[in-house]
């Protein structure tokens, strides 16, 4: 235990304790445990997008030597089993395991074929014959949508899921306006794409299943596992771990890991299954895919009157577990409002079925897009009012005095100063001065551009918003569960795994900053829902430190609470004369007299085990203002950034150092997001560019230096005053880029990602492509 006293544990830069394991090559991720004695199972995937199954022969397959099984879905118990997709607001097809009669996309798994090395697998899969009688392709909204289009479910249209929002006096107010701007907006197919793809070890265990997975939602996979298998949720053992990234995708249950551990029992043997990046960005949740017609409406002096808007959401063959299919279409439609006061909005947001590979969590989740969208309609009006792009954004953004604001939307802003951050990024970027540049530039024959990209988004939901929601499998609480020894120290294990955003530290500030101790003193595993009867929701919609924090924070208190009590008792002295500090219990102010927490551990270990639950009672708001120069080069149509600066406000600061990482990472991938992904589907549904070969994601080289400032206004409704700060970064790049693009080229741009080839064009509206 340290002897020493240091500063506050919150809001310090404290390295990352889990780094050098990592950064040594000793972290352990699943496929690092897959032992010598596990069977290997591969996937038969479909060929194609939509077609009937007539027949499949798993004959010269099952021959193969080596080969255990071959699985198909009439083979499965209960014939067939399926993935449960409630939302009792929607129209909710489960999933299949193994598509049974139809396949809808390319890439849904028809056949498993267990061996006992994968490299058998996979060689008997390719010997399993499947006959399929296509089907017609249902491949984008557009064919989705019309009236002829076949159905992908036995349900009278492929719309899955409805939202309609209107505040009323929307029509009034545009017709009121001094201006109206009505523009289309498009947002491509992403994928997450972690460097480590998804993963299963299960094995049978003690009348039940170990099951280690890579995933983000340890709690709700036992009880999906034990669901579906028919056995109670204590018999099914989560354990997670090292997680070489997520961003959401790994937020969901997949059919792959409920074959797996259905194999597992089956064969009573383990079984492992580890997901190759062709398998991942082909069969993986995709995200965004939307297609939005919005109208804004604004009086002469740039307020904005009213935003109507129409959200398509395309969201492939299913929904995912266990969000449903509702992610893009509640998301985005909710926040198109953004920072800004908006007194009359409509939106009418479609989730529609497609034979695309589902669509599910990404970082930021539908909010990146309602950003674009807000950012891109502050700049066209302002171009439509001949007003400077910063003045519109004053006149339009809530100020700090009316927050706590409740938008047309239900969101209720709780606090922070938009106005702020935007000052602070203009004066940052250069604002000021950038008019002069751009024109001198001009002159020498570049094409510089500078863009502004507002946002607030909503983290650590609780319980009472996902059930309004409608995803009634999310229970929206987390737990913790800390046990200190008999050294003083404290072991923390919580429901919300880390895929790599530092919460072996945080939390370890966050237990410490509570019960008095030093953070080196703590140490925090990844979730195993063997451990201290916690259930919980898991790592997604950036609520770790919010609902995780809140958590360890309770736990905190009572393993504090008890510690003072015991020492109040031994020590002879009244408990509010003591304090936690230094690794003991000791007289305040008089520090001689103390007793070591070891000690009082030692006497009664279990009396310093304790679990707790949070469910964060509110929403909280983080926002931020991302602005950034650019320069393009109009023969070529590719856009260098040349700064880019972000200042954010994520509440109460836990470890500043961090919260960089995170927002540098975020913001990473929304510039990926911005300039070059995009999952490109042919009219037969077929992925075209199912490699890292051909999905662009940004490299080091791509990147410059962001430069980060921070506000801090605590959380009203987070235990510890934080928001949360995941996520944030994915939500400012659209919106900022494709304005600076614009500004730099004197063309619109509403459609991402701002590829080369769009770039040019804009830059040279004369000239074929
Ligand atoms: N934090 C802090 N102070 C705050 C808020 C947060 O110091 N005021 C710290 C937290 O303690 C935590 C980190 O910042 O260490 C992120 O916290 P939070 O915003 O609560 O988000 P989560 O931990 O719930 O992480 C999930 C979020 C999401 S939804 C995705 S997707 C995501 C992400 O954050 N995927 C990631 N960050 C990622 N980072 C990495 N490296 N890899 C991923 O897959």
């Amino acid at each position: 235990m340290m002897a020493t006293e240091s500063p506050r544990p919150l809001g310090h830069s404290l390295p990352r304790v889990e780094d050098p394991q990592l950064l040594t090559g000793r972290g352990e991720f699943v496929a690092d445990l897959v032992g010598e004695d596990a069977l290997e199972l591969a996937f038969l995937r479909s060929p194609l997008a939509h077609a009937r199954i007539v027949s499949v022969d798993t004959s010269a397959a099952a021959a193969l030597e080596g080969v255990v099984a071959v699985v198909v879905a009439s083979e499965l118990d209960a014939g067939p089993l399926r993935i449960p997709i409630e939302n009792p607001d929607a129209y909710s097809p489960p999933r299949p395991l193994l598509a049974d009669s139809v396949v809808r996309f390319v890439g849904e798994p028809v056949a498993a074929v267990l061996a006992s090395t994968r490299y058998l697998a996979e060689d008997a899969a390719e010997l399993i014959e499947v006959d399929y009688d296509p089907l017609e392709v249902v491949a984008d909204l557009d064919a989705a949508l019309a009236a002829t289009a076949p159905r992908l479910h036995e349900h009278p249209s492929n719309v899955l899921f409805e939202l309609n929002v209107d505040s009323g006096g929307v029509d009034e107010a545009m017709s009121a306006a001094a201006v109206t701007v009505e523009r289309t907006f498009v947002n491509p197919r992403y994928s997450a794409a972690p460097i480590e793809a998804r993963g299963i070890v299960a094995e049978p265990a003690a009348g039940g299943l170990l099951v280690r997975s890579s995933t983000q939602v340890p709690h709700r996979l036992a009880a999906l596992l034990a669901e579906l298998l028919g056995l109670e949720v204590e018999q099914v053992q989560v354990v997670v771990p090292d997680i070489g990234g997520g961003f959401g995708q790994k937020a969901h249950v997949y059919p792959e890991e409920v074959v797996a551990a259905w194999c597992a029992l089956r064969q009573a043997c383990p079984v492992a299954w580890i997901e190759d990046r062709t398998e991942n960005l082909l069969a993986s949740s995709h995200a965004r895919g939307q297609e939005l017609r919005v109208r804004a409406g604004a009086d002469a002096s740039g307020q904005v009157l009213a935003i109507d808007a129409q959200v398509l959401c395309d969201q492939g063959a299913y929904g995912v577990f266990p969000h449903g299919h509702i992610l893009e279409a509640l998301g985005t439609p909710l926040m198109i409002p953004g920072p800004y006061r908006v007194p009359a909005y409509r939106t009418r947001a479609l989730s529609v079925a497609t034979n695309k590979c589902p669509s599910g969590a990404y970082r930021g989740v539908g909010l990146p897009v309602a950003a674009f969208v807000h950012e891109r309609l502050m700049d066209v009006l302002a171009g439509a009012l001949d007003l400077d792009r910063a003045e519109i954004r004053r006149r339009n953004l809530l100020r700090s005095d009316e927050l706590p604001y409740t938008t047309a939307t239900n969101q209720r802003y709780d606090s922070g100063d938009y106005g702020r951050a935007l000052e602070m990024a203009l004066a940052e970027v250069g604002y000021a001065s950038f008019a002069e540049r751009r024109k001198r530039a001009r002159r020498e024959g570049r094409l510089l551009g500078l863009g502004i990209g507002c946002y607030v988004e909503y983290t650590g939901m609780g319980s009472a918003v996902f059930r309004g929601r409608g995803m009634v499998a999310i229970p929206g609480f987390d737990g913790a569960r800390v046990e200190l020894d008999d050294q003083g120290r404290a072991t923390v294990w919580t429901t919300l795994p880390s895929m790599g955003q530092g919460t072996a530290t945080t939390f370890a500030q966050i237990l410490a900053e509570v019960v008095g101790i030093d953070p080196s003193a703590v140490m925090v595993q990844q979730p195993d829902t063997a451990v201290g009867e916690l259930d919980g929701t898991g790592t997604f919609a950036s609520r770790s430190a919010v609902a995780g924090g809140g958590a360890i924070h309770a736990a905190g208190l009572e393993l504090r609470e008890r510690l003072l009590d015991a020492a109040a008792t031994r020590l002879e002295v009244a408990l509010r004369d003591l304090e936690v500090a230094g690794g003991e219990v000791r007289v305040k102010g008089a520090p001689t007299t103390s007793i070591g927490i070891g000690a009082l551990v030692a006497a009664e270990p279990e009396r310093y085990r304790v679990s707790d639950h949070y469910d964060p009672p509110a929403v909280s708001y983080p926002y931020a203002t991302h602005a950034c120069i650019v320069e393009v080069d109009a023969e070529t149509g590719q856009v260098t950034i040349e700064r880019y600066v972000v200042v954010e406000d994520c509440g109460t600061v836990i470890n500043p150092a961090i919260v960089e990482g995170q927002t540098h990472g975020a913001t990473v991938q929304g510039i990926g997001g911005s300039l070059y992904e995009a999952l490109a589907y042919d009219a037969y549904g077929q992925l075209q560019n199912a490699s890292l070969m051909d999905y662009l994601l940004p490299a080091a080289t791509e990147i410059p230096r962001l430069e980060v400032q921070h506000l801090e206004t605590p959380a009203p409704g987070s235990a510890l005053g934080a928001k949360g700060v995941g996520e944030g970064g994915t939500l400012g790049p659209p919106g900022a880029l494709a304005n600076a693009v614009a500004d730099a080229v004197g063309a619109e741009l509403n459609e991402l990602p701002l590829t080369p080839e769009r770039v040019r064009c804009a830059a040279q509206p004369g000239r074929s492509r």
